[in-house]
């Protein structure tokens, strides 16, 4: 049997996952995105996951854009298929229920900021390279790069990146805030084990219940989405979760959550 393409390393529910491609910079072929998909509904399905990380394999590319040589003889009916697996794939990263961080180390381009763009956080080196240069190859952005992006950067920006397909660096990524965070290469991958670390030892109901008031929130009028956020606040009240984050807060110890 073939090796897996992405590699998935657990430490006690902080999941790593490692899309392993060298040779094409990591790439996404339809290997990659069904052997990704498999991966995320069993994560999915687990209560003890408490962040996922994603990254590229090496230290060149996080992932350079949809396998451009698999696409090339795609007949339209083909593309729409091509593009609705990518789609359901990145729409189960999105919505897994914890924290969700891209490792952007290197290349950053096309189908690959548009996985990015599925994560709740982007953290990048600060030699990182991010586009979507997919006009340059006469297609449109088919991984929710005309939806995603425009939410994340606005509308202005995100007809700025998509129509000229030029690339920018990590310090323009930050700026128009298409990354959270950028750091020297060398200690990328330190700091992002620290955050999802830190991210995974936080309160897994109340993480859990913020990322969904935030993200389904996000698609409603305001009334609702308050509405939302209260009836999670309350829900985080019937846990045991919120008696030991508040019983450490008066007695003057770290919580064990
Ligand atoms: N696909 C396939 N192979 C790729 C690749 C890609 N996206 N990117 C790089 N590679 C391969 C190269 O072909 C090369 O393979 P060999 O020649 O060694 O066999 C190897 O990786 C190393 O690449 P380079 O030799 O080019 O390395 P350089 O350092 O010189 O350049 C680069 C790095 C990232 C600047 C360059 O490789 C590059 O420009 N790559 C293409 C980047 C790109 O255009 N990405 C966007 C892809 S388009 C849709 C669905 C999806 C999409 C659109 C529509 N529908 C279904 C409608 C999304 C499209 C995209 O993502």
């Amino acid at each position: 049997m073939s090796e897996s393409p992405i590699e998935v390393v657990d430490n006690a529910g902080v999941v790593r996952l490692t899309i392993s491609r060298p040779k094409a910079l990591n790439a996404l072929n339809s290997d990659v995105l069904s052997e990704l998909e498999r991966v995320l509904a069993e994560l999915e399905a687990r209560d003890d996951l408490r962040a996922v990380l994603i990254t590229g394999a090496g230290e060149k590319s996080f992932v350079a854009g949809a396998d451009i040589a698999e696409m090339r003889t795609k007949t339209p009916e083909e593309a729409r298929a091509f593009a609705r697996q990518a789609l359901a794939t990145l729409k189960r990263l999105e919505t897994l229920p914890v924290p969700t961080v891209a490792l952007v180390n290197g290349f950053c381009l096309g189908g690959g900021c548009e996985l990015a763009l599925a994560c709740d956080w982007a953290v990048a080196s600060d030699n990182a390279i991010f586009g979507q240069p997919e006009v340059l190859l006469g297609v449109i952005p088919g991984f929710g790069g005309t939806q995603r992006l425009p939410r994340r950067v606005g509308p202005a920006m995100a007809l700025d990146l998509c129509t000229t397909g030029r690339k920018i660096d990590a310090a323009e990524a930050l700026r128009i805030g298409l990354v959270n965070r950028v750091m020297p290469q060398a200690e990328l991958d330190s700091y992002v084990e620290e955050l999802t670390r830190q991210l995974g030892g936080n309160g897994p109901r109340s993480v859990r219940a913020t990322k969904q008031a935030i993200h389904d929130g996000m698609e409603q009028d305001l009334d609702s989405a308050l509405a939302l956020e209260t009836a999670l606040f309350a829900f985080c009240f019937a846990g045991d979760e919120q008696t030991e984050g508040m019983s450490a807060f008066v007695e003057k110890r770290k919580p064990n959550f």
